[in-house]
């Protein structure tokens, strides 16, 4: 299997913007791609950290999904999940870099990409995004509503260097970012978890609580306050990544389900919930799986929404929100966090 099958940022940017303004004139990364602005979402700030012990979650049922903003979200219906133990926070930099020096495990991102999953001609394809790299958010001069205008593809951008190679490293008390579904997999089977379900994560994240279409106030998650890609209130205190664990965790004592970095979880996307698929659901097979988005190839779900979500785009900051996520290629504002089928102490961590 190819490892970038998908690629459902990348595309847009190279048949909406790239290939349209950038390659009939250079093959040189566009300076824009390392924008001074960018760093600003680059924090050192640190809290208290966070457990790293699983948190076991008591099976139970509740009322998943949402009809209340994105029709993708719903329709609500009562679900069962088992108990597991979960991560008590988003995967960190410094527990993805034990299973780097324990294994010499190289990520997606840190491999070319190869030309066919574009679909177009390769001399259509600039070389740069051919480079191994990944896809980072930098805030536009102007206001917009086109992804393709806040994200480029940026080469040498992988997890230890998150903004690019001209950027600040990676910070070992922040999610670790720009994983591919098979990295974040293979760190799972090291570990000795799993990725979670999409139920299995809602009900983790719902926590029991009411739901909400509303954004979450400050001091409850990293999200977006202000007019979203151009002004970034801070009122959360955090413009980007905020370190794992610096807000409020919920009733069942996990950080940063909402907000901070969007999760991918283990079931594939499509539109909608199967409404009779209640018990322990897995989401659909491959055959029923489908994302408008990344229509080529099956998406996983992610869950959460990230420190990009603001009012006016992008209402994911809420344990209902699902989107679906590229499985080739990372991005510099989604993670994830592992499941556990035994209890911490019958591991070896
Ligand atoms: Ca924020
Ligand atoms: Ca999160």
């Amino acid at each position: 299997m190819s490892n970038r099958i998908q690629q459902a940022i990348l595309l847009p940017i190279v048949l909406l913007g790239a290939i349209g303004t950038l390659a009939a004139c250079s093959n040189e990364v566009p300076q824009q791609q390392q924008p001074l602005s960018l760093l600003d979402f680059a924090t050192t700030q640190t809290c208290p950290p966070p457990p790293d012990k699983p948190v076991w979650i008591d099976g139970g049922t509740f009322i998943m999904g949402s009809s209340a903003v994105y029709a993708e979200e719903g329709p609500e219906r009562e679900t069962t999940v088992d108990g597991f133990w979960m991560d008590p926070h988003e995967v960190t930099n410094r527990q993805f870099a034990e299973f780097v020096a324990a294994t010499a495990y190289v990520t997606i991102a840190e491999k070319p990409v190869e030309p066919d999953v574009f679909g177009v001609p390769v001399e259509q394809i600039p070389t740069y995004m051919l480079e191994p790299g990944s896809a980072v958010f930098h805030p536009p001069a102007q206001p917009s509503r086109n992804y393709a205008d806040w994200w480029d593809y940026v080469p040498g951008a992988y997890w230890k260097k998150p903004y690019g190679p001209g950027g600040p490293d990676a910070r070992p008390d922040q999610p670790v970012v720009h994983l591919g579904w098979e990295d974040m997999a293979a760190y799972a089977e090291w570990r000795g978890g799993r990725i979670p379900t999409e139920a299995e994560w809602e009900f983790a994240a719902s926590a029991g609580a009411a739901k909400s279409a509303d954004q979450p106030e400050p001091e409850l998650a990293n999200s977006w306050q202000g007019v979203f890609p151009v002004t970034n209130e801070e009122r959360d205190g955090f413009k980007g990544i905020a370190p794992v664990g610096c807000f409020r965790p919920n009733a069942f004592g996990l950080y940063d389900m909402v907000g901070n970095v969007w999760e991918v979880t283990a079931d594939l996307f499509r539109p909608g919930h199967d409404p009779d698929d209640r018990d322990n659901p897995r989401g659909p097979g491959e055959n029923l799986a489908y994302d408008p988005m990344n229509p080529a190839t099956p998406s996983r779900v992610m869950k959460g929404g990230s420190y990009l979500c603001a009012p006016n785009y992008c209402q994911r900051y809420r344990p209902e929100s699902r989107q679906g996520r590229d499985p080739g290629m990372g991005a510099s504002n989604v993670g994830f966090r592992l499941a556990y089928d035994r209890p911490p102490a019958e591991r070896a961590f």
